[in-house]
């Protein structure tokens, strides 16, 4: 049996439930506690990591434990016959997926979380109470007002890990919409990610471009929408969870309040990560660092800059 470490609605751990899923194996997920990270401290930390993170799996058939998304989709695939038919083809399309699935882990994987975050704290902050301390004190986080208050607590927190009051001055939104816009134009030329058949690269595409569907910028991009065709396609054969808790409410808070979109600006940005290696890439930053004074300001005006409440999408802002 393998047991799965996760955090529900990380879209890592999404990509290997998909995995798990698709390979028919036996398996059950365990939630962490997302500040202690307790489940975790009986396995040890791997070479590669500073830090404990899911999706992680133990197996208790062979008494392996494994952190990070793709060595566990290197391990699966290694031990599970079932799961070698998605990383299909000879020797060298192989390599080809593995370096696809770093690749997205780094590059679509990490902004996409950072941008899924920013829209989730501009239309409903309250969610990140009910994500982040739902068991924590008895549902105290959760009640009405109290849920708003920690909402935005966990709100800055999260912006100084991911740094999201940069996301603009950085161009990070465009970094990532020139990278899409490759990835599409491949996307309209065939339906596959990888080769010829379909495989853990197309999973993992679908799983990471899930917080890009609440971000109006991409998911309403006229030119990417072959890129969320290809989600929709996968996530309906292969798929039986439906939508994700932070999908669910921002279609709520739509229902009373406009969008949140974004002033459309021209930049020939690239995504800032070093090059890819066999592990991908991480961007979590300390939280307390003698900056962390600055956090209230660069909550409030750098993550906002740049962001317009319009209903509909316009020449300028979308
Ligand atoms: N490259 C890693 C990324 C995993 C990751 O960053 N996971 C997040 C959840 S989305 C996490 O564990 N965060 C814990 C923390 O920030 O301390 C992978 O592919 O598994």
């Amino acid at each position: 049996m393998i047991t799965l470490y996760e955090l529900h609605w990380s879209h890592y751990c999404e990509k290997i439930r998909l995995a798990l899923s698709y390979a028919g194996l036996s398996w059950q997920t365990c939630d962490i506690h997302a500040f202690s990270k307790k489940e975790l401290l009986a396995f040890p930390l791997p070479r590669h990591l500073n830090k404990r993170t899911v999706p992680a799996i133990f197996d208790t058939e062979r008494g392996e434990f494994v952190m990070d998304s793709t060595p566990v989709l290197r391990y699966l695939c290694k031990h599970y016959p079932q799961v070698q038919a998605l990383y299909p083809g000879d020797f060298s399309n192989q390599q080809a997926i593995d370096a696809m699935l770093i690749e997205l882990d780094t590059k679509l994987g990490l902004l996409a979380r950072r941008f899924g975050y920013t829209q989730v704290i501009l239309e409903c902050p309250s969610l990140l109470s009910t994500l982040f301390l739902s068991r924590a004190a008895g549902g105290f986080f959760t009640l009405p007002g109290v849920r708003w208050v920690s909402g935005h607590i966990l709100g800055m927190l999260l912006c100084q890990r991911f740094a999201f009051h940069q996301s603009e001055s950085s161009h990070l939104y465009e970094a990532l919409e020139n990278y899409l816009l490759q990835l599409a134009r491949r996307l309209e030329a065939r339906t596959i990610v990888v080769g010829d058949t379909f495989s853990l690269a197309d999973l993992a595409l679908a799983a990471y471009l899930r917080p890009l569907s609440i971000v109006p910028f991409f998911y309403e991009h006229p030119q990417l929408q072959s890129l969320f065709a290809h989600q929709r396609a996968v996530l309906a054969k292969h798929s039986q969870e439906g939508l994700s808790a932070y999908q669910v409410a921002i279609a709520a808070a739509r229902q009373s309040r406009l969008p949140v979109r974004r002033r459309i600006r021209q930049s020939e940005a690239a995504l800032p990560f070093p090059d890819l290696g066999s592990h991908a890439h991480n961007d979590q930053r300390p939280v307390w660092t003698w900056q962390t004074w600055l956090l209230p300001y660069r909550y409030l005006f750098p993550m906002r800059s740049g962001k317009v409440r319009q209903a509909a999408a316009s020449q300028g802002v979308r």
